[in-house]
């Protein structure tokens, strides 16, 4: 599907290795400072290769700092050597000029955190993310400056620069050059089919600037046939340049349909003189359709992963890889584009959005520590493929030219085939000519080793996949895995007959001329101790998938069960283990220690034949959790009645706009344009009636999923649907959000005053995808308003947010809030003295804007961790949405008009886990309705976890 353009990038060749221009500015003193160079093959620190293996995680989606660790300690545990991090102008920038690095917004603790984790950054500033991200992570206030986005217009740049400015001084101090660990800086983001080239020079011309020393690269997306330039050479060009790609599309209603209807999945090689880089690779998907997020999971499942992944690797030669995400997060606040993401950004990730690890993750375990253990994969050629007896298994290969281990895709050729089939590889590997089984079941792909210097030993080739090697107490310890059921056949090299001793499950062992050769069928986990020959012993673990999964590799141990193991250290005889335990279960620890510590306790433990140690921990201690009860509700809309005191609000009387889009009304009543970015906004307009007006016609913006209510003198009059975006991709309604309300007869009288409220939700702002301003700058809130019956001028005022820019809550950040009266008033802050409310939980609501709070203790054994969420009951509600919000946090909105979503994520940390927590949900209903139940639900329960302290939030203004 996708076009290559091989060709022409093998035109710009320049074949020498290029170094990073050093002109650090002075590091810390005893910060050991890095170089980051790289070739044709890799990325090298110090000279050496890397490969990268890297996730993407948005700091962004997890408002509570300690969990940071947590989700990069299993990215850590997972494999992976590096993280990818957007960095979100619109979630620190309030007001042009104005920027907030403090508390959930603290990044350059962020980038201390990843370093700790033992994770390489690759920096992603921007400016534009795209991501999902409301505006794609440009600040709404961006909408009022002049000049198209993403372009080298004056007014954008401007606004840019002071951006980049200031993140770049977070980041800069953070580069490996200096200590810390960022090793590569992304410029702009998919900035492939736009053509300002002057612009993406400037932003590298800024980042040098301002001390960045990394590679620059870019992110091209994603189907060539649209690139105009990839920025591998001439004006703008990054260093390396890399490619996103999402071959399995996003139709996660369907997970089995189709396989890779986005294409082949493999990387483009866009420079000579660089590496293949995959700078997004698709590892999850957003979920247009409302399928939820464990269809996507299934989409993006380990299937696909082994199919994708592997015959990227070895196909295109890849040496970085970025995988989107690794843990997705959630849209907290009004941090979420409109189109096509509800509050969770869970993604159908490895790590799910409770942070609970998944099937996916067990994949990127066995890939990751297969790609990290053996160095060979960091430089490859293409070679000629061993050639396969059946044709509906094919094959294709690389080589290290230093080494000559081989690598081997082996795959059916129809990439879709769901068959079972068997072939004889005829191999000439490094160390001889052999006829090697093979076996495909479906939609499979492994990646065979020939000709390997494993540790000590010499793996001459083995039709069971490599997960990892270790070496440990004088002898080589490897795992190696095949699918259930699959015969196995491993062969190594010895100068003379080695001894075998099997020590669990059933392995036939022959040798002769130097090859000692064991059969066996993947089935459990089995261990040969393989002795003499030459060499030194080796332990050979051979397992299922499942069985290999539930190895950790970590440091200078390899752990054998636990739900995670986060780091190992051994000293003075004794393994250290920080691990996790969502059961009492054994641990099976391969290291030089005679004792093991797991969390601080001593664990009893004994030896066992494999000469491991092996020893039970304790699970976790059962939770319970509090019903929520004592509720109290009012409701409010005050702004409704003709009698409402208006005289604070903000005449909306500009009559000029940034916005492509023109208003139909007299003065402009966008939102933006008056510093109210975010969530609801109320609008009030004044007419004199004539006592002949029969209906109202209204325009609104809203972003997909948004509606307007309107009121005329206190009555209410009903509600429409919200315009939506409007672009090429959506051709432009030239009436998109339009609703008519009939007025009743007598409800506006002759030369008397009227009144007309309207209550817009503001769902988020558009992306700038493809760095169009119709799109980006499209209004939110009122474009047309007027009534049939009358030509009275209507006088507006506008009201969003308290103090529209200048933020009120600085804690919590632009996106908390929006408009409602109760937010306004802070209703939704733990401290609101909410005594006069009528006691219970409001049964029926009527149109219009009503709250319910309550408060609950919680005190959760302390060294557990228990992801807790907000589960609503029943059938998800229609004609009504609510915003949850826990300790004055927005953590999202529920409601059948939003998304089928019904348990809401409420991240410890934010969530006092020790202690009194306040609920308050705002129900915005556009007919009267029943709002859902809602209950606390434990996700998960884990001994282990990461220390979590409460986020400081403001109980009161
Ligand atoms: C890719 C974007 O770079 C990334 O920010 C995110 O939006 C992702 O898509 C989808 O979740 S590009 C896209 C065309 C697949």
């Amino acid at each position: 599907m996708r076009a290559r353009l091989l060709t022409l990038f093998t035109a710009i060749a320049t074949v020498l290795a290029i170094t990073v221009p050093a002109s650090p500015p002075a590091a810390s003193a005893a910060a050991p400072r890095h170089r980051v160079t790289y070739d044709h093959y890799s990325v090298m620190i110090d000279g050496k290769r890397v490969l990268l293996r890297s996730a993407e995680f948005h700091y962004f989606r997890l408002p509570s700092p300690d969990l940071w660790r947590d989700v990069l300690e299993k990215y850590k545990s997972a494999g992976f050597n590096t993280v990818s991090l957007y960095f979100d102008w619109a979630y620190h920038s309030p007001k042009a000029g104005v920027y907030d690095f403090t508390g959930v917004r603290d990044v350059n603790r962020l980038l201390t955190v990843a370093q700790q984790a033992g994770l390489y950054v690759i920096a992603r500033p921007g400016p534009y993310i795209n991501a999902e991200t409301t505006g794609g992570g440009f600040p709404a206030w961006l909408k009022n400056v002049p000049g198209r986005a993403r372009s080298s217009a004056p007014g954008y740049t401007a606004a840019y620069r002071d951006w980049l400015g200031h993140i770049n001084k977070i980041i800069a101090p953070h580069q490996i050059t200096r200590g810390g660990s960022v090793i590569l800086y992304n410029v702009e983001n998919e900035y492939a089919m736009n053509t300002d080239a002057a612009y993406m020079e400037d932003i590298q011309k800024k980042a040098r600037a301002d001390g960045i020393d990394v590679p620059t690269m870019t992110n091209n997306c994603c189907d060539a046939a649209s690139w105009t330039s990839t920025w591998a050479s001439g004006q703008g060009a990054v260093q390396i340049p890399g490619v996103d790609d999402y071959p399995q599309g996003f139709d996660c209603a369907n997970p089995d349909a189709s396989w890779g209807p986005w294409g082949a999945g493999l990387t483009e090689r866009l420079r000579d003189d660089t590496p293949v880089f995959a700078a997004e690779y698709q590892a999850g998907a957003i979920d247009p359709d409302n399928a939820g997020f464990d269809k996507c999971r299934e989409l993006t499942g380990p299937k696909f992963m082994k199919f994708f992944y592997k015959s990227n690797l070895i196909s295109s030669g890849a040496t970085a890889f970025n995988y989107y995400m690794g843990f997705g997060g959630t849209n907290w606040g009004w941090l979420a584009q409109p189109n096509d993401v509800p509050t969770s950004y869970d993604y159908g990730s490895a790590i799910t959005e409770n942070r609970l690890l998944s099937d996916k993750y067990d994949e990127f375990k066995r890939q990751n520590f297969f790609l990290s253990s053996v160095a060979p994969l960091t430089k490859t050629d293409p070679v000629t493929a061993p050639a396969s007896s059946d044709k509906a298994i094919e094959t294709v290969a690389r080589a290290n030219p230093d080494t000559h281990t081989q690598f081997v895709l082996v795959r059916h050729s129809d990439h879709a085939a769901t068959t079972d089939d068997s072939a004889t590889l005829d191999w000439t590997t490094p160390d001889g000519h052999y006829s090697v089984p093979v076996r495909v079941k479906g939609r499979d792909a492994k990646v065979l080793i020939a000709g390997y210097d494993l540790g000590g030993q010499r793996l001459v080739w083995s039709n069971s996949e490599l997960m990892t090697h270790v070496y440990t107490e004088g002898r080589d310890v490897a795992v190696l895995y095949g699918t259930d059921g699959t015969q196995g056949s491993t062969v190594l090299r010895y100068a003379s007959q080695p001894t075998v001793k099997v020590l669990d499950g059933s392995v036939k062992a022959s040798y002769s001329s130097g090859d000692l050769r064991l059969d066996y069928t993947h089935s459990g986990l089995a261990r040969v101790l393989i002795s003499g020959g030459g060499r030194r012993p080796l332990l050979l673990l051979l397992g299922t998938d499942a069985e290999a999964a539930k190895f950790w590799q970590a440091g200078p141990a390899l752990v054998r069960g636990t739900s995670l193991v986060r780091s190992a250290t051994v000293a003075g005889g004794t393994a250290y283990l920080r691990a996790d335990t969502a059961k009492a279960e054994d641990v099976e620890v391969f290291a030089d220690a005679g004792r093991l510590v797991v969390n601080g306790s001593p664990v009893r433990t004994r030896v066992t034949a494999s000469g491991s140690l092996v020893g039970t921990l304790p699970g976790p201690e059962a939770v319970h959790l509090p019903a929520l009860t004592g509720w109290r509700s009012k409701a409010e809309s005050p702004e409704a009645q003709p009698g409402f005191d208006d005289s604070g609000w903000v005449s909306a009387s500009k009559t000029t706009t940034e916005s492509p889009l023109k208003p139909k009304t007299p003065t402009v009543l966008y939102a933006d344009d008056y510093g109210y970015h975010y969530g609801d906004v109320w609008y009030r307009g004044r007419f004199t009636g004539t006592g002949g007006e029969t209906k109202v016609s209204l325009n609104a913006f809203t972003g997909k999923r948004g509606s307007y209510l309107v009121w005329l003198n206190g009555r209410y009059l009903g509600s429409a649907a919200g315009g939506v975006q409007a672009d090429s991709d959506s051709p432009v309604n030239p009436d998109p959000g339009r609703g008519d309300f009939t007025i009743p007869a007598g409800l506006v009288k002759a030369g008397q005053p009227a009144v007309l409220s309207v209550l817009v939700e503001n769902q988020g702002h558009n992306d700038d995808w493809i760095a169009d301003d119709n799109r980006f700058k499209q209004p939110r809130g009122l474009y047309a308003a007027s009534v049939e019956g009358s030509t009275a001028p209507i006088s507006w005022k506008i009201q969003g947010v308290a103090g529209g820019e200048n933020l009120v809550d600085r804690t919590r950040g632009p996106l908390n809030n929006g408009g409602l009266y109760g937010e306004r008033q802070g209703w939704h802050l733990p401290a609101y003295g909410d005594r006069s409310w009528t006691a219970g939980a409001a049964s029926q609501v009527a149109p219009g804007v009503t709250w319910q709070r309550t408060s609950f203790r919680l005190d959760l054994p302390k060294g557990q961790d228990v992801p807790i969420a907000l589960r609503f009951g029943g059938p998800v509600g229609k004609g009504y949405r609510v915003q949850i919000f826990l300790n004055g946090w927005n953590l999202g909105q529920y409601g059948g008009d939003i998304g089928p979503q019904t348990d809401f994520t409420l991240p410890a940390g934010l969530l006092r886990q020790h202690g009194r927590n306040t609920l308050a949900l705002a129900v915005v209903a556009r007919t009267d309705a029943t709002p859902a139940p809602v209950s606390l639900v434990a996700l998960d329960n884990e001994r282990g976890g990461v220390p979590v302290s409460d986020v400081p939030s403001p109980s009161s203004r």
